[in-house]
């Protein structure tokens, strides 16, 4: 068995990936896309974005289709509930940080000025807020880390190994959890990547 995955170490999609493998203990080689300026992905891909995994020769593209690809082919330890209808929702969840709360990380990074960072900001401690309520007396979403928390940890975890914005201190329930699962993860600080 053979295993590339085409990556780059900051893209927190491809972070979403590392955690994966690694709780499954799946041994796979590296392509840095930043190396060659994604000449190697895109002539491999036919696209510019990663993670893109190549598995004994089939591809794959998009961190949820490789999420769900490695769990089929190695099952063990599961990422996803085995319950039919946790497992919607820890999809739903999954689809929600990686599009929405995504998309306001995005926004963050991207503005100008002052004043859209503001509005950035703003968009962003809604969510961040929702969060707040949600893990208020929980560990993981589920009863054991899933693709539910991956995803949600890896768009926050962003923030501080990319942009080196700290989530406002009042939000305590998610630094509260964000630490559990840097703890879990076993990394040294959160401004490290996973992996
Ligand atoms: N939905 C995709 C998103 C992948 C994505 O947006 N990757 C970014 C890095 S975080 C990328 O490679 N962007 C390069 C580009 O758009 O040119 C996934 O889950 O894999």
């Amino acid at each position: 068995m053979a295993i590339r995955l085409f990556q780059s170490q900051t893209s927190m999609f491809c972070e979403k990936i590392r955690i994966v493998l690694a709780i499954k203990n799946v041994p796979y080689e590296v392509v840095d896309v930043k190396k060659d300026d994604r000449k190697s992905l895109i002539e491999y891909s036919g696209q510019r974005k990663v993670p893109v995994m190549d598995f004994d020769g089939q591809r794959i593209i998009d961190s949820t289709l490789i999420a769900n690809f490695l769990e089929e082919r190695f099952p063990e330890p599961n990422v996803y509930p085995r319950g039919e209808s946790e497992k919607g929702l820890c999809l739903m969840l999954e689809d929600w940080a990686d599009e929405v709360l995504n998309m306001t990380i995005r926004g963050l990074r991207r503005a100008e000025n002052e004043e859209a960072r503001k509005e950035a900001e703003r968009g962003l401690e809604v969510h961040i807020r929702s969060l707040d309520h949600f893990f208020s007396g929980k560990g993981f979403v589920f009863d054991r880390m899933t693709m539910a928390d991956i995803a949600i940890f890896t768009q926050l975890h962003y923030l501080y190994t990319v942009m080196q914005y700290e989530i406002p201190a009042s939000y305590k329930t998610v630094h509260a959890w964000v630490e559990f699962m840097r703890q879990t993860l076993k990394l040294s600080s959160l401004y490290d990547s996973a992996a």
